[in-house]
């Protein structure tokens, strides 16, 4: 049941796949152990990283409008969140569903149980009212197993989808419009393309924080793996092409060396400048992403944008 977005393959198996292709890669994926998840939350306060401010703002602004969207038929729903972070943004609508007093629980899902379980006690403590189940699953059984009963809304928010390749994200939307019930809600995050430097920015704060985040990956294979990488050697770099809507960001080794990684009983080998892909951040168009609903089975009900029409939090229907 799985497809190419999940893989079941090992933090091991894909260092040695990506570091001894050409060219090398190692997938953002891995960016979120435990000093990953603290760094992306200080990533989210960064004057520079403008992507959660934007959905914040939004939040505040509809979550009246959502509610009455959300509970249209008069009925009740499930909010079902995919990949949840801290919450902080999500706890906005908790909040006014919460006074509001809508007929609702909230379903945090992770494949993670430190993740999901951090998560419901936190939510417990903040609000004691709330009807909260945490769902240690991947996401589309979850999804599959709430199928028949009220109607979901599912949260993928803070523009994560821009993690996965264009064909990825078709996939992953395909097989969650496949895995929902009819009548069953996505809001989803997009960031849309802007003023190149305004991005550009985002993903090289002065503060370097963005830069410690992208080289924890080298910490983390020296921790898991017993990689021998020296972190003074390799320099953070962020691009972005506006024609594609493509923001990356890359290691680069600034000499030529070699790397010993214990665990795989290997030794990489780097060109001087030679790079290691590690991240996309994909920006969009509203075109774009209103061709992705299509192709991908959803009807897109309506679109929510910041002030600066920076970001869009777009409800699509299945
Ligand atoms: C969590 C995937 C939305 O791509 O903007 C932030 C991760 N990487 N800074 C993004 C990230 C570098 C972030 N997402």
């Amino acid at each position: 049941m799985e497809t190419t977005v999940t893989t079941n393959s090992s933090f091991a198996d894909d260092v040695r796949e990506g570091l001894t292709a050409s060219p090398k890669h190692v997938s953002s994926k891995y960016f979120y152990d435990q000093q990953g998840d603290q760094l992306f939350q200080q990533i989210m306060h960064l004057k520079e990283y403008y992507l959660t401010d934007c959905e914040l703002e939004i939040f505040q602004t509809q979550k009246e409008t959502w509610l009455d969207l959300f509970r249209e038929h008069g009925s009740a729903f499930s909010l079902v969140d995919f990949g949840a972070g801290d919450g902080l943004k999500t706890k906005v609508l908790l909040e006014h569903f919460l006074q509001a007093n809508a007929n609702f629980r909230y379903l945090p899902v992770d494949i993670s149980a430190n993740a999901v379980d951090g998560l419901v006690a936190d939510v417990k403590q903040a609000f004691p009212a709330l009807r909260v189940e945490g769902m240690r699953s991947e996401y589309f059984a979850a999804l599959r197993s709430l199928s028949g009963q009220q109607r979901n809304v599912i949260l993928f928010l803070g523009s994560n989808i821009g993690n996965f390749s264009h064909p990825e994200a078709i996939a992953f939307l395909r097989q969650l419009a496949d895995s929902a019930s009819k009548g069953d809600l996505l809001l989803i995050g997009f960031d849309l393309k802007k003023d190149p430097a305004v991005i550009l920015d985002a993903y090289n704060d002065a503060s370097g924080v963005t830069r410690a985040f992208n080289l924890n990956l080298l910490r983390r294979i020296n921790r898991e793996l017993g990689g021998h990488f020296d972190l003074q050697t390799f320099m953070h770099y962020p691009t972005y092409d506006p024609m594609t809507g493509e923001a990356r960001s890359y290691l680069v080794s600034t000499q030529a060396q070699r790397v010993r990684i214990e665990a795989l009983e290997t030794e990489i080998e780097f060109d001087a400048w030679e790079a290691i892909y590690t991240e996309t951040s994909q920006k969009y168009t509203l075109q774009e992403v209103e061709h992705m609903a299509k192709v991908s089975g959803f009807q897109v009900r309506r679109h929510f944008f910041d002030q600066r029409g920076y970001f869009v939090d777009s409800v699509w229907e299945v």
